[in-house]
């Protein structure tokens, strides 16, 4: 099934609530439609979310990479020649959001060319992803009327909480209000995109260490290596590594320097592919992961679901999945639902993430 082409649509959509944490902030989905088109008219898709105050990619860098760096070596090869495609993007370091959505991509086009959901042919293990929903920067109170509606409308039981401001106080007391306010039951971890010092989050999880927080993650830079180990030996909950492991090569490094006990994987910047790979070494290591959210689509939302549906190890969390709730509208022609706290992976071959044609032509800021 010989590709014929592949393309990168830029669009945009405004949010209708901007999320605000430590590494920046989002008013706008500026994301990539990746494209990949094959002499039998099958079509492969994914989104790409530009993440530039992360991982330094931008709209026009990820189209660039994908149609111009990458293209011409994968057009003419099989949608099935998976490694020889992978040989051509790991020549180039970084860029890991345009070599996530090609992958997903040619996955969406080998199930689509199957006649099988993508979620299937991963691993197959359960048909639906638990929820986990994302809290930014706001005053505690709103942090908590908001995880109250959420758990009221959705069934989401689980709270991811943005952090890393100064003064930590403000952190100490949204993590407070939360428990407070949502009861012993409810799971709530942390997120600090590396906003503080090791020594500044070795002082919130001391002050919080009533709160029954299950979980750190990216406290500081996991650069500064001697003290992000020495937080990580000290504390008893894990500590995830988020954007320091996008790669199996990262995560290896970080988890045997003991720069985290748990990671985070997020397809939107490892594609189903380097996922997999990332999470055979969790499991042999016996390490905890988490499906993350790179503030995805409702088409990057259920990649994530489709991956994280497929294995026993990534539905055993809540995965974070809630954020395109937050979008004014969506390229996604079948809106996703979230029932009971869960959303289902679609059994339609590919990923199950068709694309409404109109909106795409309404949003795409390259006409
Ligand atoms: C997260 O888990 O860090 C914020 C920036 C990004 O790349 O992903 C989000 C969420
Ligand atoms: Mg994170």
């Amino acid at each position: 099934m010989k590709i014929t082409a592949v393309e990168a649509i830029p669009y945009a959509i405004p949010y209708t609530h901007p999320l605000r944490f430590a590494s920046g902030e989002v008013h706008t989905a500026d994301h990539v439609l990746i494209r990949v088109h094959t002499e039998d008219g099958i079509v492969g898709e994914a989104d790409a979310p530009p993440r530039p105050y992360t991982y330094g990619e931008t709209q026009r860098s990820i189209k660039e990479m994908v149609e111009e760096v990458f293209g011409p070596h994968v057009v003419g090869k099989s949608v099935f020649d998976r490694s020889a495609i992978h040989a051509v993007m790991r020549r180039t370091i970084h860029n890991q959001v345009a070599k996530g959505a090609l992958d997903i991509a040619l996955w969406d086009a080998m199930g689509k060319a199957l006649d099988v959901p993508v979620t299937t042919l991963l691993g197959g293990w359960t048909d639906s992803m638990r929820v986990s929903h994302m809290l930014g920067f706001k005053p505690a109170r709103e942090l908590l009327e908001e995880a109250l509606e959420f758990g009221e409308r959705y069934g989401i039981t689980t709270f991811k909480l943005k952090t890393g401001r100064r003064p930590l106080a403000l952190d100490v007391e949204a993590a407070r209000v939360l428990r407070e306010g949502l009861g012993p039951e409810a799971d709530i971890y942390l997120d600090a995109n590396r906003g503080w010092t090791a020594n500044e989050a070795m002082e919130v999880l001391r002050q919080t260490a009533d709160l029954g927080l299950s979980l750190l993650e990216e406290p500081c830079d996991a650069k500064e290596a001697m003290s992000r180990r020495r937080l990580v030996e000290k504390f008893p909950i894990p500590i995830v590594g988020d954007e320091s492991v996008p790669t199996a090569g990262d995560a290896s490094r970080e988890l045997l320097s003991g720069g985290c006990t748990a990671i985070c994987i997020k397809t939107a910047r490892s594609g189903f592919t380097e996922a997999q790979e990332i999470l055979g070494l969790c499991t042999g290591l016996g390490v905890d992961v988490t499906m993350g959210n790179q503030i995805d689509t409702q088409i990057g939302s259920l990649a994530t679901v489709a991956f994280g549906a497929a294995f026993e190890a990534t539905s055993r969390r809540a995965g974070e999945l809630s954020n395109f709730l937050d979008m004014s509208d969506d390229l996604l022609a079948e809106p996703i639902e979230i029932r009971d706290g869960r959303i289902a992976a679609r059994h339609v071959p590919g990923v199950g993430a068709a694309v409404d044609e109109d909106k795409l032509t309404r949003y795409r800021t390259d006409r």
